[in-house]
């Protein structure tokens, strides 16, 4: 029986029961229950503190909202996250959500799903199709935006200067926030002379990769005005590394990172991080909320953003802020 075909069954005789339990008086009227349904979701992996919390964010959405979560971990490979995908579609889960690890190769297993009639909500990171209609719609953050950020803050803080060298130690290779976060960066400080981006090499989102890079190219130069790391994870191990080399993150090296890590927010009130770029996981609820509309067979937006922030030294209330909860 497919695991929809036991929920249900489940369910009816739950409220078989409850009719017993009336003493038999059949014509009770009953109180309508909203149906639960079932969401296969494939994470990707466990590659950060950002993608732990973001899993455990949405168990916990799940349970709050009544829904049955069927979840699948990929550990970092694509190949995983298609056969997770193709094992819900033959569950025949009512929805299915993923974070695609990559943006390319995703249409065949999205044409299954479609042809099964079951509506996929991506979550966190975007494809790239030929086919708009092999997903219903996006739940994350907007990344050109973080990229952006990121690079106001270095006009900000290097205001005055004017050779600014910069290493950029970016995501995992063809994921939406690893190219978004550096178009975005890239082209709001494109033409302006002063900015030289000397090096820009991949961490995969990785502490130990991101440590990693650092260390290598302190091997070539000391010469390195600005890190700029697409996640707290890499950033974190590049501060080893710093400080390995006898280097003082945060002032001989100005640092941004994006995230928002509660790590990460603990090193920039410590002055060891000047910049961090919000982007938060804790996006369970808006998935529970549009996988239940969908599963209605009822409209979601395209694409739903979280609205998100930057932290800096240059904030007067980084001291009293909650705890991040990631
Ligand atoms: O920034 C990083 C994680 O896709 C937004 O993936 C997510 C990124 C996040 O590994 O820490």
């Amino acid at each position: 029986m497919s695991a929809r075909g036991a929920a249900r069954l489940c369910l009816g005789l739950l409220s078989l029961g409850a009719l017993f339990s009336l003493g038999g008086c059949a014509k009770q009227p009953q109180a309508e229950q909203p149906r639960e349904i079932i969401v296969g979701f494939a994470q990707l992996g466990a590659e950060s503190g950002w993608r732990v919390g973001n899993t455990a964010d949405i168990e916990r959405a799940a349970q709050r909202a009544h829904v049955q979560l069927m979840y699948k971990n990929a550990d970092q490979r694509q190949d995983n996250q298609i056969k997770a995908i193709r094992s819900f579609i033959a569950s025949q889960v009512d929805v299915i959500a993923f974070a695609p690890i990559v943006e390319e190769g995703w249409d065949n297993v999205l044409r299954e799903a479609k042809e099964a009639g079951i509506p996929v909500l991506l979550t966190d990171r975007f494809i790239r199709t030929e086919d708009e209609s092999l997903y219903a719609g996006f739940v994350g953050s907007n990344f050109l935006q973080e990229g952006q950020a990121a690079a106001q803050f270095l006009l900000q803080k290097t205001a005055g200067q004017n050779h600014v060298r910069i290493l950029q130690i970016t995501g995992t290779e063809d994921s939406t926030p690893m190219k978004q976060r550096q178009q975005g960066f890239e082209q709001t400080i494109a033409g302006d002379s002063r900015y030289e981006i000397f090096q820009t090499i991949s961490g995969d989102f990785l502490r130990s990769k991101g440590k990693e890079c650092m260390r290598n190219v302190l091997r070539e130069t000391r010469d390195i005005g600005v890190l700029y790391s697409h996640n707290d994870a890499m950033t974190l191990g590049a501060i080893e590394a710093i400080e390995e080399a006898g280097l003082v993150p945060g002032e001989d090296i100005v640092i941004i990172t994006v995230d928002g890590e509660q790590g990460a927010i603990d090193l920039l009130k410590q002055g060891k991080i000047n910049c961090v770029v919000e982007c938060t996981p804790l996006i369970g609820d808006v998935i529970m909320d549009l996988a239940k509309k969908l599963a209605a067979g009822e409209p979601i937006a395209r694409i739903t953003y979280s609205s998100e922030r930057t932290f800096t030294e240059y904030d007067s209330d980084l001291q009293a802020l909650p705890p991040r909860g990631y």
